[in-house]
């Protein structure tokens, strides 16, 4: 039957594949072009599903192409394969988390095997190999060595249940994104990346992307970067030696600044409660204590009742000498900006919600009734800045009436000499003035945080750090490395807020050999992303033992020209990824500065409109399917199921149909009965246009990853050729060996199997899937015409030769165009066009 005949087909091709080595990339000497083409390396977290069949299908699909149009293709495999899934399957069987991770790289890879993936598998690479990981410890010594690997003591995210701190992309509306326990905060010493350095880059960078990576995702890494623009502006606090900044974006609002907030949690704030009285020290400890309590994101919430504490001091405005009482109320972050705000309420919701609260007061100086462009009424003020002539709307809308905060642009008002001007305008004079007075400056702010690297685990690469007794910090030298991890025998793996690794002494005892001095080595590993963030280097040279990557072959292959995966990853892999790709640029390691010329995200493959989960019993099993229905059919629904981008509904995709229309296509080779070597002249003429016209399509649809499309040409290309050899043309027709020939060379992208084998049938060695894509005749394309009438007033006044395929609207404005047309219309008026193509055009006219 058809499933045990793919399956034979499939296993003979597999090997063929394997002796061949049909897929390897060419080397130094390779004079095609390269495209470098690269799906997200897996985690080995069990079996692959049906998410891997979906990625690595297209990133097959993209490499095969390119080898038909010509190119020198690089699609390397490998695995991610350090990480907490690994350590805690460890924990629960008590074995060594190694045994767990080799076992699950051998099934996916017989997986990979097993759906026909052209991986060029002399590359293959685990990053929890040393030959791996001592290169991760390379790149961490080269942040170091400029400045880019810090420790630093500060509250971090710690997920109490995996007993590791998070970054903060790992944390997801305050909860960990593994495990999804409540996320809280802990004072520790951290190993940090300066990616905050590189924010200006990662986000101008951005726009060169544009158009080659799904907008969304630019979209997500801008939010990510957050870059505000403003002002740091200094305020003298009463009885204080030093002032304090805050960061506004709205500097023009200074005038209406009316109190001034701090982060409790942020050290002014205990700094400036501590001689308050004893009831105000009191209240501000309760305080601080909630506060310490409630994660960032609900901190944010603008629906929040606002709270706080009057601190009974007071901070003095630059631009006026005004005391504003200065509160600590958690709206404000400790690790924003500067941890401390000027409040205007007039114009900030947060502020205003606060005042409102409080009972502070509101003082407006943006008059937002009032047109700031084209022509408009001078406010005329008085010398204190208070309009005149008031508006009676301005009134209407004063925030302390309405509780809405008036955000938008106007004219300033009661704000001394920027009275009249735009708001743009008084932002720039308020900085210039700042700037003079030496009371503040202009100032970029960045909700990117520096990239904590530090976790408390195994199963991780060890930091190449020594400890000193004198409490130096000795970087391990580039020939120790790598430093291995100890073996798990012994070692207590289950969290216990410190790395196990802390436990292995005799691992954790040693010399450095410069001084001969007793040192212990750093605990700690790395956050698995530091792996993945240059992983696509090491493909160039994965069994070098002299570098990371040769930079000759980052030379010849990189950036990758088209990486695809799933868009969980828009934020922090490819941001890290980038920021590491940024650095080896400044260090003159490699000549680019984006590691990803174009990006494909890949939708979901969901069940019956839900995501699939083991929780869920509702998953699709890739093995299951690949069983029954064999690669290529699997690979036929998944490519035809829909567009790539969408999410994809299992329980609407047909195996049965998928595997009919394999049989169909293999069975035209079986049928063809024209010489192998025809030249591809003559034959059924309806049937050379309809492979003429998918020759000359095709490309263009794969470089639009248009797949489904692709698959549904060819479905019909197969049904064309049936017919044409079923109505008399016959199978010796030559152009249904043309057809056919043309069907298994783009099967090759979709199903390479039954593509192969259609290939020997038709009389071929293999591969097709090396073989050059013919060029579409042009002569071919031209399309059949036929002839549209044009009508005026009922009456035929023309005729015209058109392309059969014609749109309406073309053919109306070529009867409109028309001379006989436009001088049988006279002045006469129009009152209908109907257009019926590609035959009739009618005109009804009047007069
Ligand atoms: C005065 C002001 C007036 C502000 C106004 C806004 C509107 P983004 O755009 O997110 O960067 N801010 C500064 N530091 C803060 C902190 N640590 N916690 C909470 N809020 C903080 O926001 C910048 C604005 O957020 C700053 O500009 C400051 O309020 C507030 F009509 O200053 B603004």
């Amino acid at each position: 039957d058809e499933s045990s005949s793919a399956h034979a087909i499939q296993a003979k091709w597999q090997k063929y594949w394997a002796d061949d080595e049909t897929f390897l990339a060419g080397g130094a000497a390779d004079s095609r072009p390269r495209k470098y083409v690269l799906a997200m390396f897996p985690y080995p977290s069990g079996d692959l599903h049906m998410g891997h069949a979906e990625n690595y299908l297209y990133s097959d699909i993209v490499a095969r192409f390119w080898r038909h149009r010509g190119h020198n293709v690089l699609n390397p495999i490998g695995w991610d394969s350090f990480g907490l899934p690994a350590e805690n399957a460890a924990i629960r069987r008590g074995a060594d988390p190694r045994e767990w991770t080799y076992q699950n790289i051998a099934q996916q890879k017989e997986g990979f095997k097993a759906y026909g993936v052209s991986f060029d598998w002399t590359r293959e690479l685990h990053t929890s190999d040393p030959e791996y990981y001592q290169w991760n410890q390379w790149l961490f010594l080269k942040l170091h060595e400029r400045g880019l690997a810090y420790r630093k003591k500060s509250p971090v995210n710690w997920c109490p249940n995996d007993q590791t701190v998070l970054a903060n992309e790992q944390v997801v509306d305050g909860r960990c994104e593994r495990c999804g326990a409540e996320v809280i905060k802990k004072k520790l010493t951290q190993w940090y990346f300066k990616i905050t350095d590189y924010a200006d880059r990662l986000l101008d960078d951005l726009n060169q992307l544009e158009g080659s990576w799904p907008h969304k995702v630019l979209q997500m890494q801008r939010n990510w970067i957050g870059r505000s623009i403003g002002a740091d502006v200094d305020f003298a606090i009463e009885g204080r030696e030093e002032p304090v900044t805050v960061f506004s974006t709205r500097p023009d609002t200074l005038h209406g600044a009316t109190f001034f907030v701090v982060a409790p949690d942020a050290e002014l704030a205990s700094e400036l409660v501590a001689d308050a009285p004893a009831d105000v020290r009191e209240r501000f400890a309760e305080y601080l204590a909630k506060v310490q309590k409630t994660t960032d994101i609900d901190r944010q919430a603008t629906d929040r009742p606002k709270t706080g504490v009057f601190l009974e001091r007071y901070a003095i405005n630059p631009v006026n000498g005004e005391k504003l009482p200065i509160w600590a109320a958690d709206y404000v972050l400790a690790d924003y900006g500067h941890g401390a705000v000027m409040a205007v309420p007039a114009h900030d919701q947060r502020d205003l919600d606060f005042a409102r609260a409080f009972d502070l007061p509101v003082k407006v100086v943006v008059d937002t009734t009032a047109p700031i462009t084209g022509a408009m009424p001078v406010i005329e003020v008085d010398e204190e800045g208070v309009p005149i002539d008031t508006l009676p709307s301005l009134d209407d809308h004063h925030p302390s009436v309405t509780g809405i905060a008036l955000g938008g642009d106007g004219r300033m008002i009661n704000s001394g000499d920027l009275n009249g001007l735009s708001k743009r305008n008084a932002v720039a004079r308020a900085i210039e003035q700042l700037t003079a007075n030496g009371t503040g400056r202009a100032a970029k702010n960045y909700r990117l945080r520096d990239w904590l690297i530090s976790r408390q685990r195994f199963w991780g690469t060890p930091i190449p750090m020594l400890h000193a007794e004198d409490g130096r910090i000795i970087p391990v030298a580039e020939d120790q490395l790598p430093v291995k991890l100890p073996s798990v025998e012994g070692l207590d793996l289950s969290p216990k807020g410190a790395s196990p690794l802390g436990a292995a002494e005799s691992w954790v005892r040693t010399v450095d050999p410069a001084s001969g001095d007793p040192v212990l080595r750093d605990p700690d590993t790395m956050d698995t992303f530091v792996d993945s963030s240059w992983y696509f280097l090491r493909f160039l040279s994965p069994n070098s033992d002299q570098f990371a990557f040769d930079p000759k072959e980052a030379a010849r292959w990189a950036p990758v020209d088209s990486y695809i995966g799933g868009v969980e990853h828009a934020i922090l892999h490819l941001l890290y990824a980038r920021f590491i790709t940024k650095v080896l640029f400044d260090i003159g390691l490699i000549d680019f500065t984006e590691p990803f010329s174009s990006l494909i995200n890949q939708g979901m493959v969901i069940l019956d409109g839900a995501k699939m989960s083991k929780s869920k019993g509702n998953l699709v099993l890739f093995q299951e399917e690949l069983d029954k229905f064999g690669a290529d059919a699997l690979r036929v629904g998944l490519a035809f199921a829909g567009p790539v981008e969408d999410d994809k509904d299992w329980a609407d995709v047909s195996m049965t149909g998928a595997q009919k229309f394999l049989a169909r296509a293999l069975r035209l080779s079986h049928d063809v009965a024209s010489p192998v070597d025809v030249l591809f002249k003559g034959g059924d003429a309806a049937l050379r246009r309809g492979t003429h016209r998918l020759l000359a399509d095709a490309p263009s649809l794969v470089e639009h990853t248009k797949f489904n499309v692709l698959v549904a040409r060819l479905m019909e290309l197969v049904n064309l050729t049936r017919k044409t050899i079923d109505s008399g043309a016959g199978a010796a027709d030559p152009a249904v060996r043309e057809a056919t020939e043309t069907i298994a060379v783009m099967l090759d992208l979709i199903a390479p199997h039954t593509a192969e084998e259609m290939w020997e049938i038709l009389g071929h060695e293999p591969s097709v899937g090396l073989v050059a894509w013919r060029q579409a005749d042009p002569a071919l394309l031209v399309e059949d015409s036929v002839t549209a009438v044009v009508q005026i007033g009922g009456k035929v006044r023309a005729q015209l030769e058109v392309p059969a395929r014609i749109s309406e609207a073309d053919l109306e404005a070529l009867a409109r165009a028309d001379e006989r047309v436009i001088r049988a219309l006279g002045d006469k008026e129009i009152v209908r066009v109907i257009v019926r193509a590609p035959k009739i055009v009618s005109f009804a006219v009047k007069g």
